[in-house]
């Protein structure tokens, strides 16, 4: 019980009946936009966020966000939650917002250990761009990111080079990368040591397999999955909200919503270069100290993409970002 002359009642909506409050620490586990599931030890809380969340936090499409710890406040009467205070974070994957809120921060999930970045072989086609620009997100915000190359048992003999190709790409640059089937119970085992007493969250374009991913290794979890479309070759969007789930092994999983096209934000363009590990050992050697490695002579950097120091792919990827930054850049001033 806590007294009414807190100064966090104080500032809460009037409450005319009650003459008794319990607060609670929980984690929200699910996130529907205007409710949220807290979990409070075995018990899960359906809640609503306090207004002024919204109006301090004018930039972000979602001021709770999956993961987050939070106070509570019970009602009683029906058992509901309004989530009082979130606790400080420890980390956060946001994107950038898109639709009619573009370019608004979107926070995906808090308080993880690692993120998974899901990528299939094909339907849909592996997107390593998608790829880089994730890596980018986890390396600006530190928690340590991960490959998982799903739907091998669609590979042809004549596809396994140009996946090994991948696989080595990401694996040199200290990313750890597993290949799995989720329908064939391929490289699960792996897939479940590396998930064991972590929080983790799994993210990745739509029709992936994260969702099957998650089945696969949780069957009870029974979470809901889709057909991947034979014209578009593109998932469906089957996940839609962000969720939080135990596992019995230890440790938990977020299953998000495919995303389209994750875009980076909050970095500005001269620093973009230094969440590339492999662009990083560079920037200081270049003629100009504020080269963008875009166009300008004596680029170190461009210097080691011809040399094939640097893949060129993910030097094309550094270009496409470092793009999307300056028009940022551009709009905002
Ligand atoms: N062949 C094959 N199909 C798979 C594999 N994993 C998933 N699928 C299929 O791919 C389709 C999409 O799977 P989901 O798990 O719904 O994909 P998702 O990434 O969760 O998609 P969203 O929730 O829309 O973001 C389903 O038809 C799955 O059966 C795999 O390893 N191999
Ligand atoms: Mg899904
Ligand atoms: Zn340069």
């Amino acid at each position: 019980m806590v007294s009414l002359h807190s100064d966090d009642l104080r500032m809460s909506p009037p409450d005319t009946n009650d003459t008794t409050e319990t607060q609670l620490e929980g984690v929200v586990t699910r996130s529907t936009g205007s409710w949220y599931d807290v979990r409070v030890g075995d018990q899960v809380i359906p809640s609503r966020a306090r207004g002024k969340f919204r109006l301090t936090k004018q930039n972000v499409t979602n001021p709770v966000a999956v993961g987050d710890r939070v106070t509570i406040r019970l009602n009683d009467e029906d058992n509901t939650g309004l989530i009082l205070s979130i606790h400080d974070r420890t980390n956060k994957l946001s994107r950038r917002a898109a639709g009619h809120r573009r370019g608004e921060e979107h926070v995906m999930v808090s308080n993880v250990d690692r993120a998974w970045i899901v990528q299939a072989v094909k339907r849909p086609q592996f997107n390593p761009a998608f790829v880089d620009r994730v890596l980018v997100a986890t390396a600006v915000n530190e928690i340590p990111a991960g490959l998982i190359i799903n739907k091998i048992d669609l590979l042809t003999e004549e596809e396994r080079a140009a996946v090994m190709d991948v696989h080595l790409r990401y694996a040199d640059l200290g990313y750890p990368v597993i290949t799995t089937s989720a329908t064939e119970n391929l490289g699960l085992a792996r897939l479940e040591t590396e998930l064991k007493d972590q929080v983790s969250v799994i993210t990745g374009p739509s029709g992936t397999g994260k969702s099957s991913l998650l089945n696969a290794i949780e069957p009870g979890l029974d979470v809901e999955t889709g057909e991947v479309s034979e014209s578009t070759r593109k998932g469906t969007h089957t996940t839609t909200h962000a969720e939080l789930h135990p596992l019995s092994v230890g440790g938990y999983v977020v299953d998000t919503p495919g995303i389209r096209e994750f875009g980076v934000r909050d970095i500005h363009p001269k620093d973009l270069a230094h969440f590339f590990p492999d662009l990083r050992p560079y920037v200081n050697e270049c003629k100009f100290p504020d080269c963008t490695h875009d166009h300008e002579p004596g680029c170190a950097i461009k210097a080691a993409v011809d040399r094939d120091a640097i893949h060129p792919a993910r030097y094309e990827s550094y270009l496409r970002i470092l793009d999307s930054l300056q028009e940022e850049e551009e709009q905002r001033f």
